[in-house]
This record gives C-alpha cells, sequence and structure tokens, in this order.
C-alpha cells in the first residue's frame, strides 16, 4: 500500500533511527516488493550539452557556470541509434537522452520524438530529461510511446532558492503534474551534498512520497563537484547520511525504483554495497553520466559479482528484430 500521508516528525524519526535498525527495516520493505539480488541499470546520452540558460548552481551545463565544458548541438540520429546499440549491447535495459534545455521547443520535441522511435526499435525501455514541459508537450511525448521522463524536485522547497534561481520549484511540481496526467512513468528525486541540512533531505523526500502516485523511478545523486559551478566547494557529505536517504526513500516508497544515481566514481566498494542493503535497485551504467564520469563498466562488473548482484534484462516481449527483416 502506498502511503501519501508522511509528517516530517514521522520521516525524521526513520532518519533517526539507530543505522541497523533502518537498513533492517529497509530492506525488510524492499524484499516484499522486489528481488533484493536484482539491479535494474539504464544508460544516459546527452543529446544537447551545454549553453543552458538555467543558472542550477551544481550543473557543468549551465551558461551562468564557469566551466571548460565544450557545447554541442542536439545530436544527429546515427548518433544517437550507435549509443544506444553499445548500451543494448553492454546489458542495459533503458535508454535515457538529456538535453541542456530550460524547456524543449515543439520542433525540438519532433527530433527527440523520432530518437525516442529509434531506441525503442532496438527493444530498449526509453527516457528523456529535457527541462520543464507544456501539458500538450507531455501528451506528445506520451503518444510516441515514451518509457519516464525525468525530472528532478532537486532539493527541499525550503533549499532549493540557495540552488536555482531561473525557475521555481512549482514549476517543476507542475512538469511533473503533466508527465503524470498524461501516463508517462515518472522519474524523480534529488541531489545530496549541497550543502542542505538533514531536514531539506527529509522535506525532498516528503514532497516526492506525498505525490499523488509515488514516481516510478527515485534518482538519488550524490553531487558531483564540478570546477567553476558555485557548488564547487560544498561540504563533503558523510557517506551514511546518504544510505541512509536511501534506506528512508526506500521505506516511503516501497514499490518504487530507488537509484543509486551520480557520484559512485567518488565512492566506495562498501558505500555502494550498503545502498543496495538500504533497497537501492537501479543505477546508470557506462562509463560517462551526461557531462562527467560513471564508474567503467568492468569495475560495476566486478562489484556485483563480489556482491553477488544480477542485472535485469530486457523482457521477452520488448524484444525485436534488430536486422529490419
Ligand atoms: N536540463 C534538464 C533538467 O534540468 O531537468 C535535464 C538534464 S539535468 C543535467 C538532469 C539532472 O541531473 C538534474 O536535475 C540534477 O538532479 C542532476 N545533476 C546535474 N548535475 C549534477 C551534478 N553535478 N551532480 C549530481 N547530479 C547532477
Ligand atoms: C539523474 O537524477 N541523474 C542523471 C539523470 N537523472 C539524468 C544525471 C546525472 C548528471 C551528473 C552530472 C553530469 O554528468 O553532467
Ligand atoms: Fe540546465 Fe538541467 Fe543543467 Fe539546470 S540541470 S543548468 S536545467 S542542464
Amino acid at each position: 500500500m502506498q502511503r501519501h500521508d508522511w509528517s516530517v516528525e514521522e520521516i525524521d524519526e526513520l532518519f533517526g533511527l539507530p543505522f541497523n535498525d533502518l537498513l533492517f527495516q529497509a530492506q525488510t520493505i524492499h524484499r516484499r516488493h522486489f528481488d533484493a539480488n536484482r539491479v535494474q541499470v539504464s544508460t544516459l546520452l546527452s543529446i544537447k550539452t551545454g549553453a543552458c540558460p538555467e543558472d542550477c548552481g551544481y550543473c557543468s551545463q549551465s551558461a551562468s557556470s564557469d566551466t571548460t565544458l565544450e557545447r554541442e548541438k542536439l545530436l544527429p540520429l546515427d548518433e544517437v541509434i550507435s549509443a544506444a546499440t553499445a548500451a543494448r549491447e553492454s546489458g542495459s535495459t533503458r535508454f535515457c537522452m538529456g538535453a541542456a534545455w530550460r524547456n524543449p521547443t515543439d520542433k525540438n520535441l519532433d527530433r527527440v520524438i523520432e530518437m525516442i522511435g529509434a531506441v525503442q526499435e532496438l527493444g530498449m525501455e526509453t527516457c528523456v530529461t529535457l527541462g520543464m514541459l507544456t501539458q500538450p508537450q507531455a501528451q506528445r511525448l506520451k503518444k510516441s510511446g515514451l518509457d519516464y521522463y525525468n525530472h528532478n524536485l532537486d532539493t527541499s522547497p525550503e533549499f532549493y532558492g540557495n540552488v536555482i534561481t531561473t525557475r521555481t520549484f512549482q514549476n517543476r511540481l507542475d512538469t511533473l503534474a503533466y508527465v503524470r496526467e498524461a501516463g508517462i512513468n515518472v522519474c524523480s528525486g534529488g541531489i545530496l551534498g549541497m550543502g542542505e541540512q538533514r531536514r531539506d533531505r527529509v522535506r525532498l523526500l516528503q514532497e516526492l512520497a506525498n505525490q499523488s502516485k509515488h514516481p516510478e523511478s527515485v534518482p538519488i545523486n550524490m553531487l558531483v563537484k564540478v570546477e567553476g559551478t558555485p557548488l564547487e566547494h560544498s561540504d563533503v557529505l558523510d557517506p551514511l547520511e546518504f544510505v541512509r536517504t536511501i534506506a528512508v526513500a526506500r521505506i516511503l516508497m516501497p514499490e518504487s525504483y530507488v537509484r543509486l544515481s551520480a557520484g559512485r566514481t567518488q565512492m566506495s566498494d562498501e558505500t555502494q554495497a550498503l545502498c543496495f542493503l538500504a533497497g537501492a535497485n537501479s543505477m546508470f551504467y557506462g562509463e560517462r553520466l551526461l557531462t562527467t564520469d560513471n564508474p567503467e563498466a568492468s569495475r560495476d562488473q566486478q562489484l556485483f559479482q563480489r556482491l553477488g548482484l544480477k542485472m535485469e534484462q530486457i523482457e521477452e516481449e520488448r524484444k525485436v528484430c534488430c536486422h529490419g527483416c
């Protein structure tokens, strides 16, 4: 049963449990809904990089940041198809395409819809993250067969203004509502380690869990400190606090995939193992996130082997012939 009435006090109490009790509770709930030794893996591709008009303080792609990132125009379709094919061959089941836009224009959307169709033909699930959407744009994406739309709340409504000033928390909720109404699966989570307090982590999870339906996918990112961004010098977050946040997300949203997202390159195998124990059951796979590094596939394979974890496979009914016959 999904609950949508979590109070700050209840969530704060979960965060404050002795670590072992919290992990036991999270793992018990996790096992009720999922195979505890299985992870879903997705691969990311930046289809339009840099020169973004938004001022998100963590982001390498914001035009307001002083980063060395090369800007790129929207990628041609054949490059997208070859990246998705490589991702499928490496065992990824979902391909997530990200664009550094405040919002897509309708013309942009025509091109992205072509990409979605091509990735579907490979038998992979599709996800896109394109910034804010209008209601008709969300409906067009649904019609194209898109499986997931990623749009993160990022942090608590109270801390949000310290991170982003060019769009509001309410703008984000509006886009999520259009995605939900259109019938697309929602992927929404946040970033930890931006200098927020525990109460902000509590409020972020409360906002996510108290949506009319829980997001099907909840990415929890550890801030990747990018040189030249306003948040470059944020204090390091205790990895055990990161694990606690994953555990609380699992308890609040028992049927959602909780995604151990950005920041794994800087994380020890032991921290990642604790995240899986706390109920994380999906991650990004492949050596690149959007613009920053992710662990090499071979390092992840070793980790899976050490932990006895199996990667989810593409469902039989999705598999289509890829030889054009
Ligand atoms: N422009 C679109 C948007 O903001 O919705 C899509 C791309 S944006 C890069 C997707 C998400 O990646 C952000 O909402 C943020 O949560 C995460 N992200 C971006 N830069 C990050 C960083 N340096 N560390 C951790 N997560 C980051
Ligand atoms: C999400 O929550 N994390 C991913 C995905 N959704 C789009 C992106 C992480 C980006 C990390 C910084 C970068 O590589 O630019
Ligand atoms: Fe632009 Fe998205 Fe980066 Fe914000 S997070 S600056 S909207 S690409």
